[in-house]
């Protein structure tokens, strides 16, 4: 007897109770429940749009989660221990998507979105929305600084009369050669361009009393295969990117002019801080390295230094101490 052989599926997009698998190019839903869900039922989520699993002999349910290339996760917004949300697994390209104008360019959420990406060592690019708007020209020193640090950048309008043809050629050929997650703020364009460029994908677009409401138009996250090949996930928006658990000494080497820099330093172990023979601080003074980029350093070491000497003061308590900072109510 043969064993039947089991079928591998891409989680597309997972819903409260069910999700969405495409499985030899057919869309499934499938139930969150099964060996999986029971095994790692510890787990908020055990599985993340992107995810490659494997289902079982009947072909109707998730049996096991095939293991990640990558993982572009954020830390959760929450209180108290540390949460990391997984964004999207075996991402192969990360689109930090900001617009020149409505709402303004934002540097420390591109940083954090550049960061989240060298982190996992998934390829990473800038794409820069409505530059029709951007009537002073104060969008190209971000259009110049991310292409000197190395980053690709492309800088596009969708309104009519003022279309960037060549960048959508550009933008629509990684699309279509990627497995892409676009992440920014809401507001910033991010539908609007997917619906530029890959026609008939009709993603709603907000209106902008809407954004300033702060409500999302893109409601649920979908990888969504494309026609003409690659997959795209258009995220409902990002107001913060803050990496989950990095260290300090790793903080710099997701910033790669400042890692890049440590070499000259006279010690080592340079936080680029206030230490002497600093070849970073004498960079930034130079303005060599941007400001903006050290200033989304330093909120992220500074993190880093907190959250390490919150751990150490952890591990050194007793047991009843760490229960008791819990900070149970009286009478429960
Ligand atoms: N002026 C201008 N407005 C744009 C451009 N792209 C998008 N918008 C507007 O920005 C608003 C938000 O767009 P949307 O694609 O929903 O943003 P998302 O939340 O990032 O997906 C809508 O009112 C769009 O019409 C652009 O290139 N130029
Ligand atoms: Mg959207
Ligand atoms: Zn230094």
């Amino acid at each position: 007897m043969t064993e039947p052989s089991l079928r591998e599926g891409l989680v597309l997009r997972i819903d409260a109770k069910v999700c969405h698998v495409e499985v030899d190019g057919e869309r499934h839903t499938l139930p969150l429940a099964g060996k999986l869900f029971e095994e790692r039922s510890h787990e908020k989520r055990p599985l993340a749009v992107g995810d490659r699993v494997q289902l079982d002999v009947t072909g109707k349910a998730i049996d096991v989660l095939l293991p990640r290339v990558s993982q572009l996760h954020r830390r959760a917004a929450s209180e108290g221990e540390e949460r990391a949300q997984v964004i999207a697994a075996n991402i192969t390209l990360v689109l930090a998507v900001a617009s020149a104008a409505e709402p303004p360019f934002q540097p420390e959420l591109v940083d954090g979105v550049l960061a989240g990406a060298v982190r996992q060592e998934i390829p990473a690019a800038l794409i820069v929305t409505k530059m029709d708007r951007d009537k002073k020209g104060a969008a190209q020193q971000w259009i110049d600084l991310y292409r000197s640090i190395g980053y690709r950048v492309f800088a596009t309008s969708t309104v009519a009369g003022h279309e960037t043809t060549a960048e959508f050629e550009l933008v629509r050929a990684l699309l279509h050669a990627n497995r892409s997650v676009l992440c920014g703020l809401s507001g910033a364009g991010k539908s609007t361009l997917l619906n530029t460029l890959i026609p008939g994908l009709s993603l709603r677009i907000g209106s902008l009393s809407h954004i300033r409401q702060g409500k999302h138009t893109t409601a649920h996250t979908e990888l969504i295969p494309l026609p003409g090949g690659g997959y795209v996930l258009d995220t409902p928006g990002v107001r913060s990117f803050h990496q989950f658990q990095i260290g300090a000494q790793e903080s710099q080497f997701v910033f790669p002019e400042i890692a890049a820099l440590l070499p000259k330093c006279q010690y080592r172990s340079c936080l680029h801080r206030d230490e002497p023979g600093c070849a970073v601080l004498a960079a930034v003074a130079s303005r060599e390295v941007h400001e903006s980029r050290f200033r989304s350093y330093s909120v992220m070491l500074d993190h880093a230094l907190r959250s390490e000497r919150q751990h150490s003061r952890v591990d050194g308590d007793d047991d009843g101490q760490r229960q008791g900072g819990k900070r149970r109510r009286p009478g429960s």
